[in-house]
């Protein structure tokens, strides 16, 4: 059984006992907190995947000058946790469906399509495929306008012209990948909180690619990653600095709460 003692060595009255087991609740909080707070920042750094920069004169996705630079200068992007991005549906109540080729660096024909459901299914294209030039930005080619039913997930095929029927298939959900691997990166394009616009980008090869995932890039409207549909299921986040903001003055004010606790305790 706990013996509580004060400073006299004298056990403690009912008063003081209530301090001590306020002081207690209140470190097993912050405790709590702690915990909580840096599984929440150990869960966002291992949510994104790495996009390497890419080789002149193809561009790179990221940074100055890079492909989401170019295509959007004026929107608020938003990257897509990687967590998220594997498995996608319509958005309830969207009524435009449409997915356009934004452009490619890379010298394979890219060809988007999906699989239909969370697993396993068929790759349908989503035509037509690109084969033109090897590094063209900002394209705006419209494809198939047909609603996608239930769950799906991205996928991007490509081979070289000359050899159509020898082709290599990723998809956006890293099991399926034949070296198991992350092959698609997303951001949401404008209202973060509303936008139901994305832009995301492929890497087209399998093991031993130089995964800068700017083979085949592509724009969807009327669909949104399961878990994440902006117009339905998203809390509105709050910004980081005010996170830190509340978690400081919250930690004050326990730390307040429990020093007066020990001091009755005492
Ligand atoms: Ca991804
Ligand atoms: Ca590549």
């Amino acid at each position: 059984m706990l013996y509580l003692i004060n400073q006299k060595n004298k056990p403690l009255g009912k008063k003081q006992k209530r301090g001590a087991f306020r002081g207690f609740a209140a470190t097993g909080f912050i405790a709590i907190i702690f915990i909580a707070f840096f599984l929440h920042i150990s869960i966002a750094l291992a949510a994104d995947t790495s996009i390497n920069s890419a080789t002149p004169p193809e561009k790179s996705v990221q940074g100055a000058g890079g492909i989401l630079e170019i295509l959007f200068p004026f929107d608020i992007l938003t990257r897509i946790s990687d967590a998220l991005d594997k498995v996608w549906e319509k958005v309830p109540g969207a009524t435009v469906f449409k997915e356009t080729f934004q452009g490619k660096q890379a010298g394979n024909v890219q060809n988007l399509g999906y699989f239909p459901g969370a697993s396993g299914g068929a790759f349908t294209d989503l035509t037509p495929p690109f084969i033109g030039t090897s590094n063209v930005i900002g394209v705006g080619t419209p494809m198939d306008t047909e609603e996608i039913e239930g769950e799906f997930r991205w996928a991007d095929k490509s081979y070289r012209a000359a050899t159509p029927s020898s082709f290599t298939i990723v998809t956006s959900l890293p099991t399926d990948n034949l070296d198991g691997l992350d092959h698609m990166v997303t951001w949401r394009i404008g209202d973060p909180l509303t936008s139901n616009k994305y832009i995301a980008f492929f890497e087209d090869r399998n093991a031993g690619s130089d995964r800068d995932f700017n083979d085949g890039f592509f724009t969807f409207e009327g669909y949104c990653p399961v878990g994440d549909c902006p117009a339905v299921t998203a809390i509105p986040e709050i910004p980081n600095r005010f996170a830190t903001l509340l978690f400081l003055m919250l930690g004050s004010v326990i730390f307040f709460i429990r020093k007066q606790a020990f001091k009755i305790a005492a």
